[in-house]
């Protein structure tokens, strides 16, 4: 195998056709080639979070709160090994500061814990776990640092963040990915830390040549979201925009760019990168991370939420079959385990993928290319007939990502010919699924191409059938439940889903609504749950501090499936509502914005007070959210004292925007 530079310069005369052919010719570097074909990574989320119930910890938790009872990183890593995972990365140190090592240069670390009297070291645990079940090891560590007083004082934090990778990276053995964050909610009144990311990359380069570097790093790219969702079309080579010589290895940067695009490297993009002056092409594969969990960190309140496993096998579909990688995120418990509910989860996952790939009903089969008026038609016949629903293509990478539309084509014991389905990108792999056939033969005719295509692999498989929990959503009071075409759906409210589901129904209160669908080959689905909070239909908005952007309507953040209310300043935004009648509640729902670019000024902290008479306001709650910008889901928050009162008042303290504010729902439930 030959590994060349990852990149090749834009030129100010290229064609839409050489430009497409130039990327095309890109290929990875041997450690990011390395990386991609690990497909199924673990990260894991452990720290002074877990045991204050927090996602960002604020830095001031004291080091005794971290007490796990029964740690034991053999069993992490012994569930990921059995479960098929390839690699694991770990939050050596979170935003919040406290580091899971004992590092020479802060006293914010597990030495200052009770856990094995201070004498404990969890990344070494892990690593050591890692090596004994041929599990890699990666390091996130935060660059964000909300504890440490140097934050901010530019160059004594960067030497002593350089100091904590110098340890990370010399006393545990092999590390294979580094991982930045991005994150910072420092906001424009925070502190402002010059990161050297040169230096950071240098140092990497020289103590784990190896190690790929994520996200704010120049191997590998963030998908964008933080759901598990991929994109249709997925091209590892996109515009770079700056680069910057490092000894030897050269590295190109993605600033300019951002990973949250919708599309990053069609043709169009490209051209578009080009007009916008983007220097070069480069390989810049994407990794997709979500949580098992609503959250990163553990709660205990999350243990009945662990994805479902047709929801995680759909997630491992659009990420390893959608030329990304998977990096699946774990957390331990208090006691230092993974919990009971996700042990069963990733067992059942890595059975699931273990079924879904066992057998290749093409191996043997005989495989033909031809070329007609520009389309690639390549004929895979079946060793004999047999029954499929998912085709698995993949690229040979080291020849460039060159596949940009392809139609996949089954023929049938008769003789007759069908479409099964359509796709764009291919890359690393791809997965396909189609429904049901019995194949004699499978024609994939390649329609669009960079240059002409290298297949690595062509596989047919019969993967087992999950049922997805039917998905609930009310609009205008009506309750309209979906699920997989076919299926029968049984729902319930406040209790088990018993009662036969007909069709859209009226319902105006708040509850827990239950869905399950059924099918008589797969049975049950998860059950699908809902909760919906009190009616809002008589509340209205009597005041607001600040007018809404035009186009943007303030009772929209109380009106059900409505967009956020967005408003073109930072400063605290108070809003009066009269819920129309004296209501009794002890929580809050939010639901934050959920689309970029609204997600970036979400809502990050907020007062609620409470009246009788919309004189006389008595707080109910004060709080914050965290990560609401990258993970925005639905918060649920119970009031210090329960909510009592006719009209709310609710203060938008402060946004994740440096400019604006997109205020998502507000609602009410017991
Ligand atoms: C985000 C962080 O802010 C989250 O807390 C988590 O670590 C996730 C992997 O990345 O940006």
């Amino acid at each position: 195998m030959q590994f060349t530079q990852n990149f090749v310069r834009i030129e100010p005369d290229d064609t839409r056709e050489t430009l497409l052919q130039k990327a095309a010719t890109v290929v990875p570097t041997e450690r990011q080639y390395r990386w991609q074909t690990m497909e199924l990574t673990a990260f894991i989320h452990f720290g002074t979070n877990t045991f204050t119930d927090r996602e960002w910890g604020d830095g001031t938790a004291s080091p005794s709160v971290f007490a796990p009872t029964e740690l034991d990183a053999r069993q992490w890593i012994g569930t990921l090994a059995e479960a098929g995972f390839k690699g694991v990365i770990l939050s050596c140190k979170h935003h919040d500061g406290f580091c899971l090592w004992q590092s020479r240069y802060t006293d914010y670390t597990v030495a200052a814990s009770p856990w094995r009297d201070g004498k404990g070291d969890v990344v070494r645990e892990v690593a050591d776990a890692c090596r004994e079940y041929g599990m890699k090891f990666g390091v996130y560590l935060s660059p964000w640092d909300r504890h440490d007083a140097r934050y901010g004082d530019s160059e004594r934090y960067n030497d002593f963040f350089c100091n904590q990778l110098t340890e990370l990276l010399t006393n545990y053995g092999e590390v294979y990915e580094v991982w930045f964050d991005g994150a910072c909610a420092e906001g424009p009144n925070g502190k402002k830390q010059e990161y050297d990311w040169a230096r950071y990359y240098s140092l990497i380069r020289h103590l784990a040549p190896d190690a790929v570097i994520s996200i704010s790093g120049p191997d590998i790219r963030w998908i964008g979201n933080e759901a598990g969702r991929g994109r249709q079309e997925e091209w590892s080579v996109v515009p770079m925009y700056r680069c910057e010589q490092n000894g030897d290895d050269g590295y190109l940067l993605f600033t300019g760019g951002d990973p949250k695009d919708r599309d990053i490297g069609s043709a169009a993009a490209l051209m578009a990168a080009k007009e916008k002056g983007s220097g070069y092409l480069s390989w810049f594969p994407a990794q997709v991370d979500t949580s098992i969990r609503p959250g990163w960190f553990y709660h205990s309140k999350e243990d009945d939420q662990v994805k479902n496993l047709a929801t995680l096998a759909e997630i491992y579909r659009v990420s390893v079959g959608g030329n990304t990688q998977l990096l699946l995120n774990i957390p331990p418990d208090r006691r230092g385990l993974f919990h009971e509910n996700d042990v069963k989860r990733l067992l059942e996952l890595g059975a699931y993928i273990r079924a879904a790939s066992a057998e290749d009903l093409a191996e043997g089969g005989a495989l033909q290319t031809e070329e007609e008026n520009g389309v690639y038609r390549t004929t895979l016949t079946l060793p004999k007939p047999a029954v499929c629903n998912q085709i698995t293509l993949m690229e040979d990478i080291m020849q460039g990502q060159r596949i940009a539309a392809f139609r996949v084509i089954g023929r049938l014991p008769d003789g007759s010919e069908k479409t099964l389905g359509t796709g764009k990108t291919v890359g690393y792999k791809k997965m396909l699924p189609f429904s049901e056939e019995t194949l004699t033969a499978v024609i994939v005719e390649t329609t669009d191409y960079r240059l002409p295509p290298v297949y690595r692999h062509i596989g047919l498989y019969r993967t087992p059938k999950l049922l997805a929990a039917p998905v609930i959503r009310r609009q205008k009071g009506m309750v309209v439940i979906t699920a997989e075409e076919g299926a029968a759906i049984r729902y319930g409210i406040n209790g088990r889903p018993n009662r036969p589901y007909e069709g859209p129904f009226e319902l105006a209160d708040s509850c827990v609504l239950s869905a399950v669908a059924h099918t008589p080959e797969t049975g049950d689905s998860p059950i699908g749950q809902q909760r919906f909070g009190f009616s809002r239909r008589n509340w209205t908005i009597l005041s607001s501090t600040h007018t809404p952007m035009a186009g943007s309507a303030l009772a929209d953040c109380i009106t059900e499936n409505a967009p956020p209310t967005r408003f073109d300043t930072t400063d605290p935004i108070t809003l009066t509502i009269d819920l129309g009648e004296r209501v009794t509640a002890g929580r809050w729902i939010f639901d934050p914005a959920t689309q970029p670019p609204d997600t970036e000024s979400n809502l990050r902290s907020y007062r609620i007070e409470m009246s009788e008479d919309g004189e006389s306001w008595t707080t109910a709650l004060e709080g914050e959210f965290d990560n609401l910008p990258n993970n925005p889901l639905r918060q649920i928050r119970p009031f210090a004292t329960p909510f009592v009162g006719r009209y709310l008042r609710f203060t938008v303290v402060k946004s994740f925007g440096m400019t604006s504010t997109a205020l998502g729902q507000i609602s009410l439930c017991e």
